[in-house]
């Protein structure tokens, strides 16, 4: 176990990192002992002095749960974090490149939960059970590592290289619906830069948000009714710079869109 000093320190140089907007090395480096807890416990005193600044939690992401994710991340297991008010963008906002490192985009299927989920023994149909509908879902993901090298303790201790994200207007329920054929393609300047339907999320991505409440299950949190969601990137995260419009299709619930300016 790493100490309650190095946690904090830690914490607080992946933070400046985001709030400066700065990469740095990834901490294995210093830490090649660094266990699964220490990198969580990172993440919590991130977490904890984000909040004590006045952010609030708004939910929750599982990231690398898609083979093309895994692929292009030379990882081979998903990572979990959370969202805060800060990370959210207004549909068709604008997202501002100075404020962030190396953004990329990720085309997702957010859930938003009519009522608390919590682990252990949670799996797909207690997920369905609990989800009030799914959206559109945008995330830009920003890792403080530079040149995105990270491993998968360093990466969960940066939040899972959360920075933010947009969802759409239109909810799809997700009752009578197969979010494993559901389709979505992903619009950068007004050409379709990348396709791909849910079950690229672990086969389905209700899959994705199970195996985070029983992460979280195990840690004594759960998801709360009203979280939103993100379940992964369907496909390989994709580059954007200032001037790019995205713009996400998610069949049966419209679309989403960001400008980064
Ligand atoms: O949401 C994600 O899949 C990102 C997880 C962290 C790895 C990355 O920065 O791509
Ligand atoms: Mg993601």
């Amino acid at each position: 176990m790493m100490r309650d000093s190095t946690i904090a320190e830690l914490a607080q140089r992946l933070d400046e990192c985001a709030l400066q907007a700065r990469d740095t090395t990834k901490i294995t480096d210093e830490h090649p002992d660094m266990d699964w807890a220490d990198a969580y416990a990172v993440q919590d005193a991130l977490r904890g002095r984000q909040m004590a600044r006045g952010a609030r939690l708004v939910g929750y992401k599982a990231g690398l749960t898609s083979f093309a994710k895994m692929r292009q991340m030379g990882v081979d297991s998903p990572v979990f974090g959370y969202l805060l008010d800060a990370h959210a963008v207004s549909d068709g906002g604008d997202c501002k490149v100075s404020e962030l490192i190396h953004p990329k985009v990720e085309p997702e299927i957010a859930f938003v939960l009519g009522r608390e989920l919590k682990g252990p023994g949670c799996h797909i149909g207690a997920v369905l059970a609990a989800t009030d509908f799914v959206l559109a879902g945008i995330e830009v993901i920003d890792s403080r590592y530079r040149d995105f090298k990270f491993d998968l303790k360093s990466v969960i201790a940066d939040n899972t290289s959360a920075a933010r994200f947009v969802v759409g207007g239109q909810p799809l329920a997700v009752y009578g619906r197969d979010l494993r054929t559901t389709g979505v393609v992903l619009e950068k300047n007004g050409r379709p830069v990348a396709f791909g339907a849910g079950a690229a999320v672990l086969g389905h991505p209700a899959t994705a948000v199970a195996m985070l409440a029983n992460h979280l299950g195990a840690r004594g949190e759960s998801l709360p009714a009203g979280s939103v969601v993100l379940s992964g990137g369907i496909t390989e995260a994709v580059a954007v710079a200032a001037g790019d419009h995205v713009c996400l299709k998610l069949q049966g619930a419209g679309s989403t869109s960001l400008c980064f300016v």
